[in-house]
């Protein structure tokens, strides 16, 4: 028998679910498949290569055998199983905020330090979305000219809330277009039609003013490049988009870069693609970035109000590269 035991936690949400996608898509070598979720969950199946596979109730006896546990079931079900999962022999790849900080566990983008995957002591952390497809673009900027600040704002699909979320956005819109009344339920806000400047939807806000978003942004950043010196302040915004993440962000360097150097150096980056093409009105867009595994960057242009500094619109899949597909290459590096 070739291949891992590798169970999927959460398996029924909206990542748990592109990440056995991924792990069909890319040919990943599973011998055997294990689908966890809540007791919500049990009589579901979900497909896997062909077959329909019964959901089992996550627990803490759920891993022995196992190889590879991905966990996308929320911090909390992290923090209480992801330990047993590590102690009964798996490695586990959490998707969620529980451990990202945590100085015993790597926080990996295969692209920008996979080195640090080696260090892990049966967990390694997926970082956040919208700190995933930021640092892919990052890091090939700072190794040519060290990043010294950056100002980013961001526009988040509602998928990174959930499939409820998801619903939410839809039913609402419907509602609103035939004049009927949709009261907010997963979001604080109306969401259709509208910006909510607070990610997540429930506690989002620390003692400075900024949300977590912001914060895991700002902080899973310095942890990822591997340098504390990189100055980052973030609003994170959600917008009434399915899928797709997109950044506005500034970048002041140390050394100046002109918008061709930037363009040239992340043409060759892993995971970029430049699209960026303004007589064609070519840039990123959520829309067509849903379903990729690249993050794509355009609008790149030198700062007018800057010395040295780009400004870049950034998007990606934040259920693909922000999520799913990062821990299905962490699982990929493991091999
Ligand atoms: O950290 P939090 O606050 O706990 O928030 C976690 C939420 O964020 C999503 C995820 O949504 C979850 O709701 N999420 C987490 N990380 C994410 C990331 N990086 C992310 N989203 C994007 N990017 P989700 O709906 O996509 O996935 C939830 C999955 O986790 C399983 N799960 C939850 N608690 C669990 C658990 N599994 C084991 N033990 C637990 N204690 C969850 O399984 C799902 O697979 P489920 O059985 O609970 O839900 C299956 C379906 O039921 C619906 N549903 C969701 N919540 C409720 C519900 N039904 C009734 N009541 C509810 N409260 C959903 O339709 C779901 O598909
Ligand atoms: O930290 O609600 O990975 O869009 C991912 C989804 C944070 C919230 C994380 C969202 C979460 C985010």
């Amino acid at each position: 028998m070739s291949g891992k035991v590798v169970a999927v936690a959460g398996a029924t949400g909206v990542v748990g679910r592109q990440m056995l996608l991924t792990l069909e898509a890319r040919n990943f070598p599973v011998s055997r498949i294990k689908c966890l979720a809540s007791a919500r969950s049990l009589g579901r199946t979900v497909p896997f290569k062909g077959e329909e596979i019964p959901v089992e109730v996550l627990s803490e006896d759920s891993f022995e055998g196992v190889d590879i546990a991905l966990f996308s079931a929320g911090g909390g079900t992290s923090k209480k199983f992801a330990p047993a999962a590590a102690g009964a022999g798996a490695v586990v790849i959490d998707n969620s905020s529980a451990w990202r900080m945590d100085p015993e566990v790597p926080l990996v983008v295969p692209e920008v330090n996979p080195e640090a995957i080696k260090t892990h002591k049966g967990i390694i952390a997926n970082p956040n979305c919208s700190t995933i497809q930021m640092v892919v673009v990052l890091k090939p900027l700072h190794d040519a000219a060290r990043i010294r600040r950056v100002v980013v704002s961001t526009y988040q699909a509602v998928s990174g809330a959930g499939s409820a979320a998801i619903n939410e956005l839809l039913e609402q819109s419907r509602a609103l277009l035939s004049e009927q009344p949709y009261p907010p339920k997963v979001f604080p806000h109306q969401i259709a039609f509208n910006c909510i400047p607070q990610i997540p939807q429930s506690n989002a806000f620390e003692d400075n003013g900024y949300t977590n978003e912001e914060m895991k942004m700002v902080n899973e950043t310095k942890k990822i490049i591997g340098d504390y010196s990189i100055a980052v302040t973030a609003t994170t915004v959600r917008v009434p988009v399915l899928s797709g993440h997109s950044e506005s962000v500034n970048v002041e360097t140390e050394k100046k870069l002109t918008a061709d150097e930037a363009r040239a150096l992340l043409s060759k980056a892993p995971g970029v693609v430049v699209e960026d093409d303004l007589p064609a009105q070519r840039y990123p867009l959520a829309v067509n970035a849903v379903g990729k595994y690249d993050t794509y960057v355009g609008r790149i242009r030198e700062d007018i109000s800057h010395p040295s500094a780009l400004d870049m619109w950034i998007v990606s899949d934040n259920l693909l590269k922000g999520a799913a597909l990062n821990a299905v290459q962490i699982a990929e590096q493991l091999l």
